[in-house]
């Protein structure tokens, strides 16, 4: 009996000193908060949401790769630094480098397959494409598109095309922010004046 428990005991001890990323799971870059493989907007919009609301539920590990700078604080330095990084913006979900209406379009076909019940099909969006729709940064995994999704595009786009891109992002306590506030979707102040 005794022999059994050291034995247990060396067991575990060996399993404590692996390094903690490599322990069942896959290791992923400092700023991959949602873990998609690559540094997006969506990454950005994910850290910008949890310091500015604070309601998107970022797990320990998402916390720990959205300290992009390793200080062991996640804060506004670590969002700058994803947002330069991005490989592609948020809301760039046809992956074209240019978020426009094109994109609200493939929103919108993507949702009506998944409306009509005709999922899977085999140019379904990707999940670094799902994450990019997520211009709300409150998927912290990637999730089917909504309406909601292709109606926020269709109005960043509009206010971008209108030279109104200064409210496109909303600015909490001073901190400009990387996420779109839908502005029908809750009680915050209305972006749209
Ligand atoms: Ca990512
Ligand atoms: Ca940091
Ligand atoms: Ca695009």
């Amino acid at each position: 009996m005794k022999k059994a428990l050291a034995f247990l005991t060396a067991s575990v001890m060996a399993l404590g000193s692996l390094p903690f990323l490599s322990v069942g799971a896959e290791s992923f870059a400092p700023g991959d908060v949602d873990m998609d493989g690559v540094i997006t907007g969506h990454d950005t919009a994910l850290v910008s949401r949890h310091l500015a609301r604070g309601d998107n539920s970022l797990s320990r590990k998402q916390l720990e790769l959205a300290d992009y700078n390793g200080d062991g604080v996640v804060d506004q330095t670590d969002v700058e630094a994803i947002h330069e990084n991005e490989v592609w913006e948020l809301g760039d979900v046809d992956m074209d480098n240019d978020a426009d209406m094109d994109d609200a379009l493939v929103i919108f076909q993507e949702y009506s397959y998944i409306a009509s019940g005709k999922n899977p099909i085999p140019d379904a969006l990707t999940d670094v494409q799902k994450n990019l729709a997520d211009m709300a940064g409150k998927c912290t995994v990637a999730t089917e598109v909504t309406l909601d999704d292709s109606f926020d595009c269709l109005v960043i786009f509009s206010l971008r095309s209108a030279g109104r891109s200064d409210e496109v992002f909303p600015v909490v306590n001073g901190q400009k922010c990387y996420f779109f506030d839908n502005p029908y979707e809750n009680d915050l102040e209305i972006i749209v004046k």
